[in-house]
């Protein structure tokens, strides 16, 4: 309780702007030290060297910079809507999805072409839907992130808020030096993503792919296995092979909202589902009056998203678009991976 009690007053003087010394952010139950010498023992009892330990955490001190980034992340909200009560999707997109990254995305297919269509045979996922994650991502492999990872997930983990989460990408981080990845090569996002994909250790653990077949799950330089690891997370998180992930739809104010709204729960992503309505097959959107703007078959089970309300573009989303939300539980973010992927298609 104690340590829970110093957290919340590091988050509120940190909230309020207040600048913390260093030193301040030891004032945790346990030195950073010490902290990390527990992880060092729990990673030891899941067969992590010891060399590996010593060598990743040889001077890691935690990172004021991590901590300040990871409370702006809750506490920052763009300009409402009033009638949702959420940022303007459309705005989001029109920033988001820019001309020159809808180029970039062209660009990027006709680089990859060959490799992009073997690897859509292989897994049933679009090369577009791939193509338009690795530009939100990391701009097609631009912008990977320079932040120390081993530094930015001990501090994560040590600072306490989601522990249990970063303390196992923590133990995961140190198995993948242990794999025979470069300790210079452990560089990513504050928040512990890496490589173009920007997966967190525990999902290059378990989906990233050695595509090109040298034996190294290159995420940071290989198009290959980019490609077939991002594919890989898609298959994983159950994407239809030959399903859209949403179409543009005409929506008639007749359209009983309350009557079709959704109930499915997250609980690790509360403020994102209930916006959607419940599934239906696009048969019944017709026979409401909802007419589809894009390609998508009469028995597709889907839900309906007007995110900027009811005069605004409507969209209805298929179960692909809820495996796009796996990969970054946002609104937001899935709707502008869709849609660029749709543009860069185009
Ligand atoms: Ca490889």
């Amino acid at each position: 309780m104690i340590m829970i009690r110093k957290s919340l007053v590091l988050a509120m003087a940190l909230a309020t702007g207040i600048t913390v010394a260093p030193s301040d952010l030891r004032a945790q139950e346990q030195s950073f030290e010490a902290y990390l010498d527990s992880v060092a023992a729990k990673a030891r009892a899941e067969g992590v060297r010891d060399a590996t330990i010593s060598e990743v955490f040889a001077d890691l001190t935690p990172n004021n910079r991590v901590i300040e980034l990871d409370r702006d992340n809750v506490t920052s909200s763009g300009r409402l809507n009033p009638d949702t009560g959420f940022a303007f999707m459309s705005s989001y997109i029109e920033r988001h999805n820019s001309q020159s990254r809808i180029n970039g995305g062209r660009r990027t297919m006709a680089r990859i072409a060959s490799l992009a269509n073997s690897v859509e045979q292989t897994y049933g996922v679009p090369a577009e839907i791939i193509v338009a994650i690795w530009g939100h991502e990391t701009a097609y492999g631009a912008v990977k992130g320079g932040f120390d990872l081993p530094r930015s997930i001990a501090t994560l983990a040590w600072e306490g808020r989601r522990r249990d989460r970063f303390e196992r990408e923590l133990i995961d981080v140190l198995k993948i030096a242990d794999s025979g990845v470069a300790r210079s090569n452990l560089v990513g996002s504050w928040a512990g993503a890496f490589g173009n994909p920007q997966f967190l250790p525990s999902v290059y653990l378990r989906l990233a792919v050695d595509g090109d077949g040298d034996g190294a799950r290159d995420i940071w330089n290989s198009d290959a296995d980019t490609l077939h690891s991002i594919a890989n997370y898609f298959r994983d998180h159950g994407w239809q092979a030959g399903e859209a992930w949403g179409v543009r739809a005409y929506v008639p104010n007749s359209v009983d909202r309350d009557a079709v709204a959704g109930d499915y729960v997250d609980p690790e992503c509360p403020r994102v589902h209930p916006r959607h309505s419940k599934f239906l097959p696009v048969s019944e959107w017709r026979a409401m009056g909802v007419i589809p703007r894009g390609e998508i078959g009469d028995d597709v089970m889907a839900m309906l998203f007007e995110p900027d309300g009811p005069a605004a573009p409507g969209y209805l989303l298929t179960q692909n678009y809820r495996a796009i939300l796996e990969y970054n539980c946002s609104n937001y973010y899935a709707m502008s991976v869709g849609l660029l992927a749709d543009a860069i298609a185009q």
